[in-house]
């Protein structure tokens, strides 16, 4: 039994659905009362797709119901409509059986239906227009509100669903729900049958699910709940000269900011915004050829490591599409071994003239020696590191001359992998099994090939970021250096004065150093 909320806009649309109706009704009745008109043809077509679209905009995915009157004049009219209110992404529209201009079934006084020839024609016209299959025309009879009894709705119930009807609106007005009960009893439906018990509230869904019924449409209490609501609110307002007695009455407004989505807007926001970001420039070091560990090599043989597939993607793509989600557009790859073969696209390609002999070092200083733009940063990335982007953000978010990832988790070393990157950061006094990331960040007192097991308290990760005033510094000590790695290359600028701090993690990042890494890596990694 689905149970549909009439709305008149997103905001009522969203509270019905908070409470768990299955959809929604975008009411000409509130519509028009929202504009203080009456629900009589008196607002255009335009009107109503306003709110529907802004309703179906508001509680997508679930699905709206347009209720479109008599389809806003005869078949053209009909078709047009459809068409726009398909695009404007509701699910379903509701034509009624009666007599341009119509007004609100409730109201007294004459209700003239159309002749069934007219209005089959409308449903034909709705369902030749839907561009979708999905789309749905529901047919409403206004036969016993307009006094025309059952057998006349049972007669126009058949023509309207031979017609092509999606669905059956049988519409009452009686106090109670005999005339909806006779309906059901007699009518064997093809098609669900839909009932708006406004003026017969007692037939409650347990029985509408019994005589048959899918769908029950509560069309207007939301509007007379905030009517009642808000005028109270007002008089008592008005009464004390202040608004005090109403504040524990009324929605506090963080429930309004809620239903306005200002946490996805604030997210979005951060998300998005690069406003307050130190511009930074990456280089990925992707020269090595990969071929030193024996289950590798049997990939990298022919291919660089830049190229492998991760789960659909090569991994220098992979990085590069971190780095852009970060925010980072000036990133260069530094290839050697196979540079024909690297697909570097969204960066720019260097190759490295001095691999293999020229080390790491020599690969960095392959890439430009300044960034695009004068005061940006540089992130230096081993290419054969997988990173999370939180973990890179996290990198992003420091502003220290120069900040190693460091890997504090004390990871036994897998099998095959011979040499890992020491870190000594000082951590005196705090040394212990688990850490918490302190607000100062810990110095680096060691890294590189100095720096043996039993000293060691980290690895690195492959991740340095270097302030723009330190990055000439460390660049003139690469020049004077020859063939290094890149933690040799810190030692030695830690050595000759340099800050270094260490960004501690103890997960978010993987390297591919044998085939059991990138199985792993393919099986981590979402596609
Ligand atoms: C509406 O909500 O506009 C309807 C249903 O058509 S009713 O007002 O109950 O007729
Ligand atoms: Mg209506």
């Amino acid at each position: 039994m689905g149970r549909v909320a009439g709305a008149h806009n997103a905001l009522g649309a969203k509270l019905a659905v908070q409470a768990g109706l299955d959809a929604i009704w975008s009411s000409g009745f509130e519509i028009s009362s929202a504009h203080g008109v009456p629900d009589a043809s008196i607002l255009t077509m335009t009107e109503y797709l306003a709110a529907a679209e802004s309703i179906a905009q508001g509680v997508a995915p679930v699905p709206v119901i347009a209720d479109c009157d008599t389809g806003y004049g005869n078949s053209n009219n009909v078709m047009r409509m459809v068409r726009l209110f398909e695009a404007a992404g509701v699910a379903a529209v509701c034509i009624e059986d009666k007599c341009f201009p119509k007004t609100n079934s409730f109201i007294d006084g004459k209700q003239e239906l159309a002749s069934v020839a007219e209005f089959v024609g409308k449903i034909l016209a709705a369902k030749n227009a839907q561009r979708t299959r999905e789309f749905a025309v529901i047919a409403r009879t206004e036969a016993l509100i307009a006094g025309w009894g059952v057998d006349e709705a049972l007669r126009r119930a058949d023509a309207y669903v031979r017609a092509g009807a999606d669905a059956l609106l049988i519409h009452d007005k009686s106090r109670t729900a005999e005339g909806i009960r006779e309906f059901m009893q007699r009518w064997t439906p093809s098609v669900p049958v839909i009932v708006v018990p406004t003026t017969y509230p007692t037939l409650g869904v347990a029985e509408a699910d019994a005589l048959g019924i899918k769908m029950v449409i509560y069309a207007n209490q939301g509007i007379r709940a905030a009517a009642r609501a808000v005028s109270d609110t007002w008089r008592t307002i008005m009464r004390d000269g202040n608004s005090l007695a109403v504040e524990g009455e009324i929605a506090p407004l963080s429930v309004l900011f809620d239903l306005q989505g200002m946490p996805a807007h604030r997210a979005a926001e951060q998300a998005f915004d690069r406003s307050g970001a130190v511009p930074t420039r990456a280089i990925l070091l992707h020269a090595g050829d990969h071929r030193d560990d024996p289950t590798l090599a049997s990939l990298t043989g022919s291919v660089p490591l830049a190229a492998l597939d991760v789960n659909g993607q090569s991994l220098v793509h992979r990085q590069v599409e971190v780095l852009r989600q970060c925010g980072i557009a000036d990133i260069t790859v530094v290839a050697g071994y196979r540079h024909d073969a690297v697909p570097a696209s969204g960066a720019r390609l260097c190759v490295s003239t001095s691999w293999p002999a020229g080390g790491e070092v020599g690969s960095l200083l392959a890439a430009p020696a300044t960034p695009d733009a004068a005061d940006a940063r540089t992130l230096v990335w081993y290419g054969d590191v997988l990173v999370e982007r939180p973990l890179i953000e996290r990198l992003l978010a420091t502003a220290d001359p120069c900040t190693v990832v460091v890997d504090r988790s004390d990871r036994p070393v897998t099998p095959g992998h011979t040499t890992r990157d020491f870190v000594h950061v000082d951590d005196e006094g705090t040394a212990s099994k688990r850490f918490l990331s302190p607000s100062a960040p810990r110095r680096v007192l060691a890294i590189g090939s100095g720096v043996d097991a039993q000293t060691a308290n980290g690895e690195f990760a492959g991740l340095v970021l270097v302030s723009s005033s330190q990055w000439p510094v460390l660049r003139d000590q690469a020049e004077g250096m020859g063939a290094a790695a890149v933690p040799d290359l810190l030692q030695r600028a830690l050595a000759g004065g340099l800050d270094i701090t260490a960004l501690e993690v103890t997960s978010g990042w993987l390297e591919l150093r044998s085939f059991a890494d990138y199985e792993l890596a393919c099986r981590l990694v979402s596609s």
